[in-house]
């Protein structure tokens, strides 16, 4: 049996975790020979609730379950952490602005930014999940200085899905046999689902579908597609967000499959001309803890209006939390270009190049 790791979760008690934490203590995440220590966090009032999530991992006897903690507070909660996965967030309250939601939750992330820095594994990979998850990673990765942005991102893996789970419906396709789609930006309406790039039965898809339908339908249902769960069921997506958080973690973890990529909201290093300093969300291949950024893909007219869309919303959502970010941040990011120039020979991935390796 190999040794365990430690799995960091804040915001453990709600509904998304209540879906994801008993799938990690499964093996779904990390693989079924790897045993897990689940670190659960949450605020003071929730740690009732959560420690009934406890003692129902506990019942289901998962045999790769080591243990489990509860934390009220980011420091212990931590502590030695392999993988940390930020899904507790302040949701927007009626009549608030959307800066100061902005402000709410970089308090909350530039905290636990700082005590992932003093506190975890200095391996550790770390997953944004919490609204608005780019410029939370940003606050995170920022209140990070020992750690290399390579080890932050942020979720837009259930954009990805859905992206696939969609065009599958519509072409009556297994989503297995579709490859390469991306999300471009934003976790926000401002995201662009591009298929320009994205296979099917190893054939490009382009050509396989209506392009009044791409843009006028496809495009802004994706966008659209958490407000739209929301009005229909009431409550935001927990299970299909779970699921996306195995994949990003697994993939990030294991590696992506073999002629395919994933999206996932990274450190822009200035590929595809957008500005360094936003987690942007990019295609990547993925390698034992490492992630490398697709580049060369061509962008048509459509692509580059929309990326403009979405590149400009992430520095709107920056400035407005600029105060947060350390003043060294964004100008030691000037050579973080410089590092990532390689992207395009294979293997080189961005990150510590072992994982796992201080256990
Ligand atoms: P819930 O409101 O059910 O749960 C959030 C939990 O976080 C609560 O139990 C709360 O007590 C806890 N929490 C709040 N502040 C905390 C802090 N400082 N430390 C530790 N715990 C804290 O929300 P849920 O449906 O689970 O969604 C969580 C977040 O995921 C939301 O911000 C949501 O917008 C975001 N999402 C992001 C997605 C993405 O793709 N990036 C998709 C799913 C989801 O909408």
């Amino acid at each position: 049996m190999k040794k365990p790791v430690r799995v960091a979760v804040t915001g453990a008690a709600g509904s998304i975790s209540r879906a994801l934490l008993f799938r990690i203590a499964a093996g779904d995440m990390f693989g079924k020979d790897q045993p897990v220590y689940l670190q659960l966090i949450e605020v003071p009032q929730a740690i009732d609730a959560l420690r009934g999530i406890a003692m129902e991992l506990e019942d289901c006897a998962y045999p790769l379950m080591h243990s489990i903690s509860l934390h009220d507070n980011p420091d212990s909660g931590f502590s030695s952490a392999h993988y940390a996965i930020l899904i507790g967030a302040r949701p927007r309250a009626q009549g608030m602005e959307r800066s100061d939601l902005l402000t709410a939750n970089a308090e909350i992330f530039s905290v636990q930014g700082q005590a992932i820095n003093r506190y975890a594994n200095p391996d550790v990979r770390v997953l944004v999940v919490g609204n608005p998850a780019n410029t939370n990673a940003l606050i995170a990765c920022s209140n990070a200085p020992d750690l290399s942005p390579t080890q932050f991102s942020a979720l837009t893996r259930l954009d990805h899905n859905r992206a696939v789970g969609i065009l599958s419906s519509k072409k009556s396709c297994n989503p297995q046999d579709i490859r390469k789609v991306i999300i471009w930006g934003n976790h926000s309406p401002t995201m662009y689902p591009d298929l320009h790039h994205a296979m099917m039965h190893g054939n490009p898809v382009m050509p396989q579908i209506d392009t009044e339908w791409y843009r006028n339908s496809y495009i802004p249902r994706i966008q659209k597609r958490g407000a739209e769960i929301i009005q229909v069921c009431g409550h935001s997506s927990t299970s299909s967000a779970a699921q996306a958080i195995i994949d990003h973690m697994h993939d990030w973890v294991h590696g992506t499959r073999q002629n395919d990529y994933v999206s996932m909201s990274v450190m822009s290093d200035g590929s595809y001309d957008v500005e360094k300093g936003i987690f942007f969300s990019y295609p990547v291949r993925c390698n034992y803890g490492r992630y490398q950024i697709i580049n060369g893909l061509t962008l048509n007219d459509l692509s580059r209006d929309y990326f403009k869309i979405t590149e400009q919303e992430l520095l709107e959502e920056r400035d407005a939390i600029r105060h947060l970010i350390p003043t060294d941040f964004l100008q030691n990011l000037e050579s973080y270009g410089s590092q990532t120039t390689n992207n395009n020979v294979p293997g080189h991935y961005l990150g510590p190049r072992k994982i796992n390796d201080r256990i």
